[in-house]
C-alpha cells in the first residue's frame, strides 16, 4: 500500500548550482533533468539563504532513515544495475531499464553523507518521460532505501567506498593458476563479507590448470612474508614461508566451515554446483583481475557475452577487462553482479574486535586468553597463540590475522 512518509527532522544542505559547473551542456537529457530538478527542489525544500555563485544552503526535511520525505504513491521502485557518470540505470522490477539521474536535493544529501548511489541500491524514482511505445524511458531517483548489506572497501582518500549494495552472497573468486592463488586476499574478503553482512562462498576457478599450479606460500607473496617477519622474530609465523598445495588450502577453508566450489570454465567442473549456489540469490563476484569472474557468469548464463580477455603472458596478471560493476538477471532465478578485478582490497574501518570475530577458528580459544583485551600477538597466557603452537590453528591463517591486525 502506498504511504506518505511522516515528516521528520530538518537539516541544512549545501546546494551546488549545476548550471555554474562546466559540463556537456549540449546533452538535452541532462538539461531537461536539471530544469525538472530545480522545480522539484523548490517543492522539497523550504528556504533559500544566500544566493552565492557556487552554492547556497537550504533546509531539507529528512525522515528517520535520513532520506528525503517522498510520496511513494507517485513513484516507481527498482534496483540500480549500473552507474555511468551521473546516470544510473534502474531495473524497474519487471526487467525494463530506466536511465535515471539523481534528484539534486538527494544528491546534495548524499554528498553531505559522503555517500553516493551504487549498484544494487533499491530506489524510488519518478518518471520524467516514457515514449508511447515504452522503448524510451527517463526517470529521476528521489530516494534510496537503507542498505541491507554492503561490499565496501577503503578508497585512496581513506573513506568507505561501497562497491555493491544489497547483495546477499559474496562469491570470492580465486584462480589456482594464471594468476596464482593469494590466500591472504581470500582472508581479507572473508572479513569484508562479515562486516557487510554477506554470506561468503569461495570459488577456486581454473581447476583445469591445477597441474601447472604452483604450491601456495602460506601468506600469499614475498612482500607479505617480509612484513610479518618485521613484526616479531620468534613466534610461529617464522614458518610462514612454508608452502601448501591447492588441495590443502581448499580443505583448510572447508574445515573452517566455508562453502568452497572448485570450478573450471574450460572443462565444466563445478558449474552445476555454482549454478545451484547462485539460484534465487543476489551474488556479487569479486577477486583479482583475470581469475575468470566474467567467464564464469558467461558460462552459467548464456547470452550475456560479457567481455573477457587472456591474462598477460609475461606477468600472469589480468588486464582489468571489466571496467564497472553491473548487475545481471539470471534466467534460472537470481542476480549476479560482475565487478572489476581488484589489485588490493583495503578493509574499511574494522575494529580489532571485528577482526578476531572474522577468524572463526579463534573463537573457542579467545575466552581462555588471560587478558580480556588480548590482541593474540605477544600477550602472556594467550590461548590463541598456544593453539597456533599446538597446530590447532593454521599458521597461515594466524599470519594473515597478524598482517590484518597491523593495518586496523
Ligand atoms: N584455463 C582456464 N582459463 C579460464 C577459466 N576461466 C577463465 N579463464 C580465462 O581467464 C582469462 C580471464 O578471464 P576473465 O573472465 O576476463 O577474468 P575476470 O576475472 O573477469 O577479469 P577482470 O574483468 O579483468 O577483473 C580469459 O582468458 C579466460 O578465458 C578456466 O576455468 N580455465
Ligand atoms: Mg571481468
Ligand atoms: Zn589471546
Amino acid at each position: 500500500m502506498a504511504k506518505k512518509r511522516g515528516r521528520g527532522r530538518k537539516v541544512r544542505v549545501d546546494f551546488r548550482r549545476n548550471r555554474e559547473q562546466p559540463g556537456r551542456q549540449d546533452d538535452w537529457t541532462r538539461r531537461y533533468h536539471e530544469d525538472q530538478d530545480t522545480l522539484a527542489d523548490e517543492r522539497l525544500t523550504e528556504s533559500v539563504r544566500a544566493k552565492g555563485a557556487l552554492s547556497r544552503k537550504r533546509t531539507v526535511i529528512l525522515d528517520a532513515d535520513d532520506a528525503p520525505v517522498i510520496d511513494e504513491s507517485q513513484l516507481k521502485t527498482g534496483t540500480i544495475t549500473r552507474t555511468h557518470g551521473l546516470i544510473s540505470f534502474v531495473d524497474d522490477d519487471t526487467g525494463r531499464a530506466w536511465p535515471c539521474t539523481v534528484r539534486r536535493v538527494l544528491r546534495s544529501i548524499l554528498i553531505q553523507q559522503r555517500s553516493s548511489v551504487t549498484v544494487g541500491d533499491r530506489v524510488w524514482f519518478s518518471v520524467v518521460s516514457e515514449s508511447d511505445t515504452g522503448d524510451e524511458r527517463v526517470g529521476v531517483i528521489e530516494r534510496v532505501a537503507a542498505r541491507k548489506t554492503t561490499l565496501s572497501r577503503r578508497d585512496r582518500r581513506k573513506r568507505e567506498h561501497t562497491l555493491v549494495a544489497n547483495a546477499d552472497q559474496l562469491l570470492i573468486v580465486a584462480s589456482v593458476a594464471e594468476p596464482g592463488l593469494k590466500p591472504h586476499l581470500i582472508d581479507r574478503y572473508l572479513i569484508a563479507a562479515l562486516k557487510g553482512a554477506l554470506r561468503p562462498v569461495i570459488c577456486f576457478n581454473k581447476m583445469d590448470l591445477l597441474e601447472d599450479a604452483p604450491a601456495v606460500r602460506q601468506v600469499g607473496d614475498a612482500k607479505d612474508n617480509r612484513s610479518l617477519k618485521s613484526q616479531s622474530d620468534s613466534t610461529p609465523q617464522e614458518d610462514a614461508t612454508a608452502t601448501l598445495s591447492v588441495g590443502d588450502l581448499i580443505q583448510e577453508f572447508r574445515d573452517l566451515g566455508y562453502c568452497c566450489i572448485p570450478t573450471s570454465v574450460v572443462d565444466g567442473t563445478g558449474l552445476d554446483a555454482l549454478t545451484d549456489r547462485l539460484r534465487a540469490h543476489i551474488t556479487v563476484l569479486s577477486g583479482q583481475s583475470g581469475v575468470g569472474k566474467s567467464s564464469l557468469i558467461n558460462a552459467i548464463q548464456p547470452g550475456l557475452d560479457l567481455r573477457v580477455a587472456a591474462v598477460s603472458a609475461e606477468n600472469e596478471k589480468g588486464r582489468h577487462i571489466t571496467s564497472h560493476a553491473q548487475l545481471h538477471r539470471l534466467d534460472f532465478g537470481g542476480f549476479v553482479v560482475d565487478t572489476p578485478g581488484i589489485r588490493q582490497f583495503d578493509l574499511w574501518s574494522i575494529a580489532p574486535g571485528e577482526l578476531e570475530a572474522g577468524f572463526v577458528e579463534f573463537l573457542p580459544y579467545i575466552p581462555n586468553c588471560r587478558f580480556g583485551d588480548c590482541s593474540h600477538r605477544h600477550e602472556q597466557g594467550c590461548a590463541v597463540l598456544a593453539a597456533v603452537e599446538a597446530d590447532a590453528i593454521s599458521v597461515r591463517r594466524y599470519a594473515s590475522y597478524l598482517k590484518l591486525f597491523s593495518e586496523v
